[in-house]
């Protein structure tokens, strides 16, 4: 039984999928690409877009973490995710959409908008996972690299400031929630708060996310302030992924 998945090291989709096969136990190969160099690979894997995480499983194709969940869920029923319970399923899977369209897309364009002005940084991040010489070429080729990713995603100080008032409208409500239950949803670990913990995660920088994250005092002013005041908001999603965050 072969279960591969391709994924890049910095994506907090994949940290998803891959947090939902170490939960359930499920041993897996890895195939980290380069992002840029990922497009033909998975393309030709999937027949449609090229985003990552793709899980492929004996040949049977998966694209995007919550189709992956849902595949798991059928596959590998052990250590469920999703909750019996038909209405706190609909709740989960329902804070499970927010988080990847709302959380997954603004944490994305306000670190990269940030971290790509540190080409040092962010490079090291990028080509987490793959042979050395890929930081070499990303560093050589930076100022494209910048231009492409901002181009792609929309990331500009605009897309960013809009953004954090996302991040600060979700941290709130999901700060709020924790201080006063421990889940999402019902009385057990689900698939909304790994999507929390895993989505948030390049906020707090768990030592288990297999990339180099930045010394603070390396990230730019403005990431590193907002960081600081939002803390008390970002610190029931770290110690959430501390206690779930199975290796
Ligand atoms: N909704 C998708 C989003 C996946 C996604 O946005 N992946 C990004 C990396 S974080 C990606 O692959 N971007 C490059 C591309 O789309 O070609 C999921 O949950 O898997």
């Amino acid at each position: 039984m072969a279960v591969r998945l391709y994924q890049f090291a910095i994506s907090h989709y994949s940290e998803k999928a891959r947090w939902a096969l170490d939960h359930k136990g499920i041993r897996y190969q890895p195939v980290t690409l380069l992002p840029g160099q990922h497009v033909k690979t998975i393309r030709a894997l999937t027949g449609k877009t090229s985003s990552v995480p793709v899980l492929d499983h004996n040949g049977e194709i998966i694209q995007g973490s919550s189709a992956i969940i849902d595949y798991l869920e059928e596959v590998f029923p052990d250590h469920p995710l999703t909750p019996a319970d038909p209405a706190a399923r609909e709740q989960a899977l329902a804070w499970e959409r927010r988080l990847d369209d709302e959380a997954g897309p603004a944490i994305r364009c306000w670190a990269y908008h940030y971290l790509l002005q540190r080409p040092k940084l962010v490079v090291p991040m990028l080509a987490a996972g793959t042979p050395f010489y890929n930081r070499i070429l990303l560093s050589l080729a930076f100022s494209r690299v910048d231009e492409v990713m901002r181009d792609w995603m929309k990331i500009n100080q605009k897309t960013a400031d809009a953004s954090q008032q996302v991040l600060e409208t979700l941290l709130s409500e999901l700060a709020n929630i924790y201080q006063q239950q421990p889940y999402l949803v019902g009385d057990s670990f689900s698939r909304a708060d790994l999507t929390a913990g895993a989505l948030f995660a390049p906020l707090f920088q768990p030592p288990q996310y297999p990339v180099p994250w930045p010394k603070k005092a390396r990230l730019l002013p403005a990431m590193r302030g907002w960081l600081e005041q939002w803390q008390e908001q970002i610190q029931p999603l770290a110690m959430l992924y501390e206690q779930h965050r199975r290796a």
